[in-house]
C-alpha cells in the first residue's frame, strides 16, 4: 500500500491532517498524522467515513438527467455538457449573462475553487450571491475592533489559566480543540462554557452559564462594568493600545442585576465570572459562531471581545480572543472579509449579486433579466438557506438547473442535469484553515469512479464547447495542465517553500504568534477600537459595543426561540446519509425542556407540529434537561426525507453587520399531534 499525507477539505475549524493508504488507485485505510500539532489524534467519525463516502453505492458517478416523470436517468458526459452549453449560450444570447445564477456553497475548500470564478468571468458575468450563512457578523466585529481576524495557534490554549468557551460547542464542532482544552484543564485552567444548552462541551467544563438566546451582549457588558468598577482592568494596556475606553466606560449602564433580568443568569454568578476573568493571569475567550447568527450578532461579538481587551489579554501567549484565524486562509477568497461587501470594485463589471441571507426575497425582486439557468455547486441551498419555502419556489421558477453533486441531496433532486462531483481523494489541491495555522497540500491519490470529473475539468470542457477564449491564459487549465497550474499558483504565494508544502502541512512564514504580538492594529486609529466610527459608517450600528434585544420578526408572542445548532455526526447537510454515521447516531429529534414538556403534556417520542407564520415541520420530541425553558432545538442540515426542513421556519434576515444570516432569532409554537 502507498501512504500519503492529506487533509480534510470540509468547512470545519479543525481541517484535520491524516494519513491515507491506497492500493491500485483505491483508498484502503485512514490513520492519524501526528505532525499537525493542532490535530494530532486523527480525524473524527466524518473523516473516517471517507472510506465509505468515496465508494458509497449512493454516490452519483455519472451525469443524470431528469425525466418528465421526475426520475433521473444516466446520460453520457458529452451529451450532458452539450445540453448545458446550449442552455448557457441561449440564455446569454437572449437575456445577457446575468440571466444565469451561479450559486456556490461551502461544501469544499481549496484553491481550485478559483477556477469557477474564472469561468463565470469569461462567460461575461453572472448573477451570484454575497454575504455568507456562516460567520460574517463575527468576522466583521473582530476586523472593526482589532483590524485583522486572527488568533494564537490552537495548542497555545494549553497555557491559559482561564478559558471561556462563549457559545462554542467544541466537543461537537471542533473536536480537536478539546485535546488542547483538556490539557489546559490538567494544568489547572478553569474552563467556563456560556451556552443556553448544556452541550457535550459543557460536560467537560468547570462552570456553565445558560443565558437566554441572543442576550450575551448584556452579559458581557455587565461583566465589563464589574471589571472596571472593581479596578480589575489593565490600565496601562488600555492607555497604550485601546481607543474609546472612556466613552465605553461611560456607556456601561447594564448592572449585574439588570443583566440578570435580560439574560436570566443570577447577578451573583455574573459578578463571580467577571471577577474571575478580571483576576485571571492568562485569559483566552473562544467565541463560537452560533451566537452571532442573530440580528444583534456583530454587536454581541464586539461586546464579548471587550473583556479580553480591557483585561489586557491581547497579543500574549495563553491569552486572546479566538473567533477565527485567517492567517493560513490565503488561498480561498470565498471567505475573505472583503468579499462580504457587495459589488466591490473588482466585481462590478462582472456580477449582479443578491444576499445569501435573504436569497428568496432578493431572488423574486430581481429586475430584468430574470434567472433562466441556475448552476449550483458545493452547496445544498434547499436545506441550508433560511426561508427555504421561498428558496424552493425560486428554484422551481428557473427553467433549467445544473447541480454538481456527489449525492442526491434535496437540491440535486431539483436539478435538470446533475453532474457528478469529485471526492476528496481525486484531485490535488491546497487547503487553508480558519483555526489551525497550517496551509496544506491535498494530493490526488485515488482514481475517480465512473465518469466523475473535478469542476476544473467540467469548466474546461464547457469553455471549449462554448468557444471561450481560454487559449491565452491559465484561467481554466486543461486536466493535464491542472497540477502545473496549482504549482504555479503556490509558487506565487509569499511565505512558503512550495516543495515543503507538497510534503507536509506548513505554517506560513508570516504566521504571527502570539497573534497581534507586535501590538499594532490595522484599524483606522492603529489601536484596538472599542469605539469604531467604521461600525457606524458601514453598518449603522452604535460605534460602541451595545446590547440590542434580538428582533422577534413580529412573532414575539410565540413561546419558543428556535435554535438550530451543528452536530458531531455531520457537517451541515453532509455525512448523514452514510451507513457508518447512521450506525452511531440517534435520529434527530426536537429537544424541549422538562418544564415546557410538562406544561404541554409532552413526553419523549411524542409527535409534534412546529409552526410559525412561515411554515411548519413535523417530528418527534425529546424531553431533556439540556435545553432551556423557552428554547426549542433541532439540528440544521437534516435532509427533508429524514424529517428536516427546519429552514422553512426561519425568516430570511441579515445580521447587523457582515451580511450574515440571523437564523436564531426565529420564534415558533408547537402543537402535540395524535399518536
Ligand atoms: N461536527 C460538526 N462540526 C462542524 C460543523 C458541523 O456541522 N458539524 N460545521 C462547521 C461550520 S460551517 C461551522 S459554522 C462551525 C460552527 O461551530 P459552532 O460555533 O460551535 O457551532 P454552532 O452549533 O452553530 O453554535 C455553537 C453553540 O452556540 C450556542 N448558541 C446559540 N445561540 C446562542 C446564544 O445566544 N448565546 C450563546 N452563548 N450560545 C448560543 C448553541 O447552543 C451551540 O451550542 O462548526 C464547523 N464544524
Ligand atoms: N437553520 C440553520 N441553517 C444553517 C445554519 C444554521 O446554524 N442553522 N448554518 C449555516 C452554516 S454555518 C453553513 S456553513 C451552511 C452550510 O451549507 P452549505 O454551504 O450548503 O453546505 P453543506 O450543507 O455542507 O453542503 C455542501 C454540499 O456540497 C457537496 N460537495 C462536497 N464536496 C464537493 C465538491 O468537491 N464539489 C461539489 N460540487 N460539491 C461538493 C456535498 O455533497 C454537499 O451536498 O449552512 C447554513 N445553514
Ligand atoms: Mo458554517
Amino acid at each position: 500500500m502507498k501512504e500519503h499525507i492529506t487533509v480534510c477539505p470540509r468547512n470545519c475549524y479543525s481541517t484535520c491532517t491524516f494519513r491515507v493508504f491506497t492500493e491500485d488507485g483505491r483508498v484502503k485505510r485512514i490513520l492519524p498524522y501526528e505532525g499537525n500539532l493542532a490535530t494530532p489524534e486523527g480525524p473524527c467519525i466524518k473523516g473516517l467515513s471517507y472510506l465509505e463516502r468515496e465508494y458509497s453505492p449512493e454516490r452519483i458517478i455519472y451525469p443524470l438527467r431528469r425525466q418528465p416523470d421526475g426520475t433521473f436517468s444516466r446520460i453520457g458526459t458529452e451529451e450532458a455538457l452539450d445540453i448545458i452549453s446550449g442552455k448557457l449560450l441561449e440564455a446569454r444570447e437572449k437575456y445577457g449573462p446575468h440571466s444565469v445564477l451561479f450559486y456556490k456553497g461551502s461544501g469544499y475548500s481549496g484553491l481550485s475553487n478559483d477556477i469557477a470564478g474564472n469561468f463565470w468571468k469569461l462567460f461575461g458575468g453572472a448573477t451570484t450571491t454575497f454575504g455568507n450563512l456562516c460567520w460574517p457578523a463575527g468576522l466583521e466585529a473582530v476586523r472593526l475592533t482589532l483590524g485583522e481576524v486572527k488568533h494564537n495557534v490552537p495548542w497555545d490554549i494549553v497555557s491559559a489559566s482561564m478559558i471561556i468557551l462563549w457559545g462554542k460547542n467544541s466537543a461537537e464542532t471542533n473536536v480537536q480543540e478539546m485535546i488542547h482544552i483538556g490539557r489546559a484543564r490538567e494544568n489547572g485552567a478553569q474552563v467556563v462554557v456560556i451556552d443556553p444548552r448544556r452541550t457535550p462541551t459543557a460536560d467537560k467544563a468547570d462552570i456553565l452559564l445558560r443565558p437566554r438566546p441572543g442576550t450575551d451582549a448584556a452579559l458581557a457588558l455587565a461583566m465589563a462594568k464589574v471589571i472596571i468598577d472593581r479596578g480589575l482592568a489593565d490600565a496601562e494596556f488600555i492607555r497604550r493600545y485601546v481607543s474609546g475606553f472612556d466613552k465605553f466606560t461611560a456607556s456601561l449602564d447594564i448592572t449585574p442585576e439588570k443583566a440578570q433580568e435580560i439574560t436570566g443568569i443570577p447577578a451573583e454568578d455574573i459578578i463571580r465570572l467577571a471577577v474571575m476573568a478580571g483576576e485571571a493571569k492568562r485569559l483566552t475567550v473562544v467565541a463560537g459562531y452560533g451566537l452571532q447568527r442573530y440580528t444583534n450578532g456583530g454587536q454581541t461579538i464586539r461586546a464579548i471581545l471587550s473583556i479580553p481587551i480591557i483585561t489586557g489579554m491581547i497579543g500574549k501567549p495563553g491569552c486572546g480572543f479566538n473567533f477565527a484565524n485567517l492567517q493560513s486562509y490565503i488561498f480561498d477568497d470565498v471567505k475573505e472579509p472583503l468579499s462580504y461587501y457587495p459589488d466591490t470594485e473588482a466585481d462590478k463589471p462582472f456580477r449582479r449579486a443578491i444576499s445569501m441571507a435573504t436569497f428568496g426575497p432578493d431572488f423574486f425582486a430581481l429586475k430584468e433579466p430574470g434567472i433562466e439557468v441556475a448552476w449550483i455547486e458545493r452547496g445544498n441551498p434547499v436545506t441550508q438557506l433560511p426561508g427555504s419555502g421561498e428558496v424552493i419556489r425560486a428554484f422551481k421558477s428557473v427553467a433549467f438547473k445544473v447541480v454538481v453533486e456527489q449525492f442526491l441531496t434535496d437540491t440535486a433532486a431539483m436539478a435538470d442535469i446533475i453532474l457528478p462531483a469529485k471526492g476528496i481523494f481525486e484531485q490535488a489541491d491546497v487547503v487553508g484553515s480558519y483555526w489551525n495555522p497550517y496551509a496544506q497540500y491535498k494530493p490526488a491519490v485515488a482514481d475517480p469512479p465512473g465518469e466523475v470529473m473535478p469542476e476544473s475539468a467540467i469548466y474546461r470542457r464547457l469553455a471549449e464547447k462554448m468557444g471561450m477564449n481560454i487559449s491565452s491564459d491559465d484561467a481554466i487549465p486543461a486536466p493535464e495542465g491542472y497540477e502545473g497550474w496549482l504549482k504555479e499558483r503556490i509558487s506565487h504565494t509569499p511565505g512558503f517553500d512550495p516543495e515543503e508544502l507538497m510534503q507536509k502541512p506548513v505554517i506560513p512564514e508570516h504566521n504571527e504568534h502570539p497573534a497581534y504580538g507586535n501590538l499594532k492594529f490595522g484599524t483606522p486609529s492603529g489601536k484596538i477600537e472599542l469605539w469604531s466610527d467604521m461600525a457606524l459608517k458601514l453598518w449603522g450600528v452604535n460605534p460602541l459595543p451595545a446590547y440590542e434585544p434580538p428582533d422577534d420578526f413580529g412573532e414575539g408572542d410565540l413561546p419558543f426561540r428556535l435554535m438550530t445548532p451543528n452536530i458531531a455526526s455531520r457537517i451541515h447537510s453532509q455525512f448523514g446519509n452514510l451507513e457508518v454515521v447512521k450506525s452511531v447516531i440517534e435520529k434527530p429529534a426536537w429537544e424541549i425542556s422538562v418544564a415546557d414538556a410538562r406544561r404541554l403534556g409532552l413526553k419523549s417520542g411524542d409527535s409534534i407540529r412546529v409552526f410559525n407564520s412561515l411554515g411548519e415541520v413535523k417530528g418527534r420530541v425529546k424531553v431533556t434537561s439540556r435545553v432551556r425553558k423557552g428554547s426549542l432545538v433541532f439540528p440544521n442540515g437534516i435532509w427533508l426525507a429524514e424529517g428536516g426542513g427546519v429552514n422553512s421556519l426561519i425568516k430570511p434576515a441579515e445580521t447587523d453587520m457582515g451580511h450574515g444570516a440571523a437564523f436564531h432569532n426565529t420564534r415558533v409554537d408547537i402543537e402535540k399531534l395524535p399518536a
